[in-house]
């Protein structure tokens, strides 16, 4: 009885293999990580780039005081306290340059500090 069911489970793994080996799969799975530093009053890269619908961890680490990210248009909010390291996760829909501010305020220059993402197809 039990030798019925050992092709038909056979046949399934070896689907299984192919559809989490194929590299459409794992580019979907597998988001796009981006670290970035916060330091008075600058982002370290101020210029990053990602893929339009694929998800992206945005990883904000600061060197000194609380710092935060925020892309208004994505409706994208990180803040990391000082010294600390925040993550946020979002799958940018749209292609084209959009600026991020810092949105916490950390001194003199907070208002200059940008960070500017370009989401390409
Ligand atoms: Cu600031």
């Amino acid at each position: 009885m039990k030798k019925k069911w050992m092709l038909p489970a056979l046949l399934a793994g070896i689907v299984m293999v192919l559809v989490f080996n194929s590299p459409a799969a794992w580019s979907q799975q597998t988001p796009q990580r981006i670290e970035v530093t916060a330091k008075r009053f600058a982002f370290s890269p101020s210029e990053i780039t990602v893929k339009k619908g694929l998800p992206v961890v945005l990883v904000l680490k600061s060197e000194d005081v609380a710092h935060g990210i925020r892309f208004r248009e994505l409706d994208v909010n990180l803040k990391v306290k000082a010294g600390g390291t925040a993550e946020v996760k979002f799958t940018p829909e749209k292609t084209g340059d959009f600026v991020g501010h810092c949105s916490v305020f950390c001194g003199a220059h907070h208002g200059s500090m940008a960070i500017r993402l370009h989401v390409v197809d």
